[in-house]
């Protein structure tokens, strides 16, 4: 373990694990020159704590990429590319009109869950049993007290696990490593991934790059200098979901992917600040709707704001656009997502061949950020708010 030479009394970098000042460096990070913020401890038993998750950075981090191939340090042996479920994987890129320059790449195969961390039951047979029929889909619960704390002490791993994710961005990393990442931290903390098997769907977390809305499947694709990638995370722990998703910036990104990126966190920022006891779901969706068109932007029609729980997906429903006809009003104790997602150019969604990634019509960009909410007799807590040791990756928050 490494001394950070550059500051031997005072440290600019915060523990990976615990967010505390951290001396120590990554001896294998430092090797492989990468970033000091992502590689750095306060102690031993932190480096030690984080390992099982933290090595998976330096895999592949000083390999060159190579346009269309699988990752040169990964047999290609295992990794396939995704089709819509009921059609076998294949190794061939499927045909399609592709709206912008991204393109699927293989993915690896499915990660392990250890026995004894509690499961939700799509977790072995890829459907969901509970939820499509039980009668939260149609009323808002009001959840008890006791439940309320289990979603404060899920929702508050689901925002480590997304900030562990956030660390390890960069130039150079597949968005398979990103999931690795997310699936080490979240089985770590002794929670489920929620997306992994979810309506069969193939990774622990969602890793939408570019023109890719929403659902966008991890794979063997690097991420590049430029590019946007918002990474969507959420843990089942305690018998209950949470939920949440930012984008990041990979290296120097455009003014134009900076300004949607930063109106997209606004929206999600003006939304929240409206959600109070009394208050129509349907006015969430003017909020946004506002401040995207105002800003040149457009909101994305085809996925909504949903009720979380003890179900990852109930009602309500909340669309985010404008003119919508969402039923309800909210009232203390309900628990939902607010998840707009914002395009730099029309509001059209199509669907790869995987049956799960969504892209702009047009393969300009998109940008998502989301909260999960506790409406409360005052007005709102955010559930999955950043953390004093959050990673200063938004240069609006300043500092
Ligand atoms: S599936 N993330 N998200 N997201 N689904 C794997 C990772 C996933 C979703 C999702 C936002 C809103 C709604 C939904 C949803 C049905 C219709 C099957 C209940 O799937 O509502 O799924
Ligand atoms: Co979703
Ligand atoms: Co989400």
């Amino acid at each position: 373990m490494d001394k950070d030479s550059s500051s031997p009394t005072e440290s600019s970098l915060s523990c990976v694990r615990c967010g505390k000042p951290a001396f120590l460096q990554c001896p294998k990070c430092v090797e492989l020159k990468l970033p000091r913020q992502g590689a750095a401890f306060c102690t031993q038993d932190c480096f030690k704590a984080s390992w099982s998750f933290h090595k998976s950075v330096h895999v592949g981090s000083n390999l060159g990429h190579v346009s269309g191939s699988v990752p040169s340090n990964q047999s290609s042996d295992g990794w396939l590319y995704c089709l819509r479920k009921g059609q076998t994987r294949t190794s061939q890129l499927p045909h399609f009109d592709w709206t912008g320059t991204l393109r699927p790449y293989p993915i690896s195969k499915q990660r392990l869950v250890p026995e004894g961390i509690e499961k939700p039951d799509w977790a072995d047979s890829g459907i969901p049993k509970i939820e499509p029929s039980s009668d939260l889909q149609n009323i808002v619960e009001i959840k008890t007290p006791e439940q309320i704390e289990r979603m404060r002490e899920t929702c508050r791993i689901a925002r480590e696990v997304l900030d562990a994710a956030a660390r390890i961005i960069r130039p150079g990393i597949t968005t398979d490593e990103i999931d690795d990442v997310v699936h080490q931290a979240t089985i770590a903390a002794g929670g489920y991934p929620s997306p992994l098997n979810y309506h069969f769907f193939p990774k622990s977390c969602c890793t939408s790059v570019n023109e890719v809305i929403c659902h966008g499947i991890p794979d063997a694709r690097r991420l590049e200098d430029g590019d946007i990638v918002n990474v969507d995370v959420t843990v089942y722990y305690k018998g209950v979901h949470g939920d949440l998703n930012e984008t990041f910036f990979v290296g120097e990104v455009d003014e134009a992917s900076r300004h949607l990126v930063r109106c997209t966190y606004e929206c999600l920022e003006k939304a929240i600040s409206i959600v109070k006891p009394g208050i129509r779901f349907r006015d969430v969706g003017e909020v946004i709707n506002r401040h995207a068109t105002m800003s040149g932007l457009a909101v994305v029609k085809s996925y909504c704001g949903h009720g979380i729980g003890e179900l990852f997906h109930c009602a309500p429903n909340i669309p985010h656009y404008g003119r919508n006809k969402a039923v309800g009003i909210m009232k203390a104790g309900q628990t939902f997502t607010i998840e707009p997602m914002i395009n730099a150019g029309i509001w059209r969604d199509r669907l790869w061949p995987d049956g799960w990634t969504a892209v702009t019509a047009d393969g300009k960009r998109s940008a998502q950020f989301e909260h999960t909410l506790l409406v409360t007799e005052t007005g709102v807590e955010v559930l999955t708010a950043r953390l004093p040791q959050s990673p200063n990756v938004f240069p609006w928050l300043n500092s």
